[in-house]
């Protein structure tokens, strides 16, 4: 049988669990994921090797009506997927709101392209059998999806039939990526979303949309057998600096010990974690400094 490779988007509303798909179907967490909207910033790329198949996974920022020139940005990398890959994953919530942002990205976008699709029906752990029926015909009746599937990502519920029907969806094609290859994030990618996922879990409010981490220093101590990291998190106002270091500097403190617990686990080795805050003003609506915080990776 011949090989068969290709490139699959992993698209849907905020929060509906694109990211706990990726690092259930890869059986690794590669991206980080959270109960707030709005965690994934970035494409970010995860591979599955099979004997028969190579799929590489692109996950999304969630598609919403953003205002914020950094939402829109991160809206307009999940668009542009489409035109990059061979198929489709767009995944719903089976509630009311998750129905209506489903219809709204397949008016908007999935519409505009001639791409094979595949329709996720996510957390389906939390409705009825009965509840689901009308849902996989209502969404039978707008689009033609090469399937509709039922699944729970973070229950690991379907994910089999997931595979099959992508695979089945694939064109032939070459191994793309080396048997090792997982992810295309760097080492210092994944250790600030790291640092972010921990921010994002313990705070509330505005401060995790405004925090972007960046590391600046990534290196090895031999003679410690340790790495050194040093990272800094950029939040917009000095107020919001003011909450994430916390009374008598706890907060931060309990950030960095929850990152370095899962960052040794990750590096295999001792970390040193030295997190600094910063206060770069309404980075959210200043595209020039996107790049000079390395938010534009992709
Ligand atoms: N009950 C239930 N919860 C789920 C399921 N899949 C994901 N979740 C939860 O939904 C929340 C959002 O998950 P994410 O994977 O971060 O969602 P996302 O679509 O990547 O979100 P953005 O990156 O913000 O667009 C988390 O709290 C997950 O644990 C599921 O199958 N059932
Ligand atoms: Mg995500």
């Amino acid at each position: 049988m011949d090989f068969k490779s290709g490139f699959i988007s992993i698209i849907g509303a905020p929060n509906v669990g694109k990211s706990t798909l990726l690092n259930a179907l890869l059986s690794q967490k590669v991206a980080i994921t959270s109960a707030k909207p709005q965690t994934t910033r970035y494409k970010i790329k995860g591979v599955l090797h099979l004997p028969e198949a190579q799929i590489i996974f692109v996950d999304t920022p969630g598609i919403h009506d953003a205002s914020i020139p950094y939402n829109k940005y991160m809206v307009q990398l999940a668009i542009e997927t489409l035109e990059e890959v061979d198929v489709v994953l767009l995944m719903i919530e089976p509630f009311p709101k998750g129905l209506k942002d489903g219809h709204y990205i397949i008016n908007t976008y999935l519409s505009q392209i001639n791409k094979p699709s595949i329709l996720l029906i996510n957390k389906v752990d939390k409705i009825s059998k009965p509840q689901l029926l009308p849902i996989i015909e209502e969404f039978n009746k707008i689009y033609p999806f090469k399937a509709i599937i039922p699944i729970s990502a973070k229950k690991e519920a379907g994910l089999e039939d997931v595979i099959k029907e992508i695979v089945g969806c694939l064109p032939e094609g070459p191994q793309y990526y080396p048997e090792d290859f997982i992810t295309d994030q760097s080492e210092r990618q994944i250790t600030a979303e790291i640092i972010r996922e921990k921010i994002i879990n313990t705070t509330r409010e505005e401060i995790p949309y405004v925090v972007a981490v960046t590391v600046e220093e990534f290196r090895e101590i031999p003679e410690k057998e340790m790495l050194y990291i040093r990272a800094v998190i950029h939040v917009e106002r000095k107020s919001q600096k003011g909450i994430i270091i916390g009374k008598k500097g706890q907060k931060l403190k309990s950030i960095g010990q929850a990152a370095r617990e899962e960052l040794e686990l990750i590096w295999g080795q001792k970390v040193f974690l030295d997190l600094f805050v910063r206060v770069e003003p309404n980075w959210r609506q200043n595209p020039k400094v996107w790049g000079q915080l390395r938010l534009k990776m992709q």
